[in-house]
């Protein structure tokens, strides 16, 4: 029998950030984090299991992957359908609904829509709305991907070791309800990241000095974001935003060797954006395991801070997301 079934999920931006695992196995978050879903930028992908297939295939905007992130797909897979070696291969195809080399098209909504569709094609998609056994799958492929399954803002708590039930995505906002916030995103020209952030994770926790601290400070953080955003506080929220980020890369530069994801453009479009908020114009910077700047702002400042990041020579281009939705099935994929 074939069974098939496409999915789109958006990518997010946390705004309190996740680094480091308490339980690889289980890939559990040794912190708290809450992110933004963006809106119409993310990841369709479709997953067709078929008895007539003699090998399984991931193919990722058009082109047939090997190695590292074929492996992981298929062990994402095989563990969330349990499938025995008689069961029929897979096909994946997956199209990233981002601008090519954006830097935006993280495991976050591949994962996320992965999760979606083969639990979907595998199960039926009844049991896509099983809480929390849909997000705990998601979160076991990558941390960040359970938070892609939501919309609005969301928080993923922190794990316990050994628990796989523990660390669970919950919807803090939906994205109606915050109409007015807006992230920026400039994009640099920039090819794949030398060290996955798993691997750049665990070698933060093994040998940073700050490690310990960013973990403390991110549950303060999130309780506080959250706070700020039942207050639809931006300032609070961006204050937050732009420290969070700082203090991941603060713990990130503190491992030995120190990883620096940062470029000098990534640097000065913070001090642009700091200079802005001196013009009393409210935008906080945040940055990923990437050089590419990232704004938390409003829309009434949006267009200024996308001109702001233009007029910095290697941005190549610029991105606007108010909140997005949650990850859906879809008819077909585009
Ligand atoms: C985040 N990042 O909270 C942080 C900030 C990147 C920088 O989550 O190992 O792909 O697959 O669980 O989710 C990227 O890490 O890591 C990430 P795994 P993931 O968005």
């Amino acid at each position: 029998m074939i069974r098939e079934a496409c999915a789109f999920a958006n990518a997010n931006i946390a705004l309190v950030k996740y680094w480091g695992k308490c339980d690889d196995p289980l890939n559990l978050p040794a912190a708290p984090s809450l992110s933004f879903t963006l809106h119409q930028l993310g990841t369709y992908t479709r997953v067709r299991f078929d008895p007539a297939y003699d090998s399984n295939q991931l193919w990722i905007n058009g082109v047939l992957q090997t190695g590292e992130a074929t492996q992981r797909v298929f062990a994402h897979l095989s563990r969330l359908t349990e499938r025995k070696p008689t069961d029929p291969c897979v096909h994946v195809y997956t199209r990233n609904a981002l601008p090519t080399a954006s830097g935006l098209a993280s495991s976050a909504s591949g994962f996320a829509a992965l999760t979606l569709a083969a639990t979907a094609a595998w199960f039926g998609p009844e049991r896509t709305k099983e809480m929390p056994w849909i997000s705990t799958q998601a979160r076991q492929g990558s941390a960040s991907a359970a938070r892609s399954l939501l919309g609005g803002l969301v928080v993923l708590s922190e794990g316990q070791p050994g628990d796989n039930l523990s660390s669970r995505a919950t919807q803090i906002l939906a994205e109606d309800q915050w109409p007015d916030l807006q992230m920026v995103l400039g994009v640099l020209d920039e090819g794949p990241k030398p060290l996955s952030s798993t691997q750049a994770m665990n070698h933060t926790r093994q040998s940073s000095i700050y490690y310990d601290a960013f973990l403390r400070a991110a549950r303060t953080d999130v309780a506080q974001a959250i706070d700020s955003i039942h207050h639809r506080d931006l300032e609070q929220l961006g204050d937050i935003t732009e420290c969070s980020a700082l203090r991941m890369h603060a713990a990130l530069w503190g491992a030995h060797p120190g990883i620096v994801y940062f470029r000098g453009v990534t640097l000065e479009a913070l001090h642009a954006i700091r200079a802005l908020r001196t013009q009393g114009h409210p935008a906080w910077f945040t940055c990923d395991a990437g050089p590419h700047p990232k704004v938390l702002t409003n829309r009434a400042t949006a267009a200024l801070v996308g001109e702001t990041l233009q007029s910095i020579p290697s941005i190549r281009h610029v991105l606007f997301s108010s909140l997005g939705a949650a990850a859906r099935l879809c008819t077909e994929c585009p």
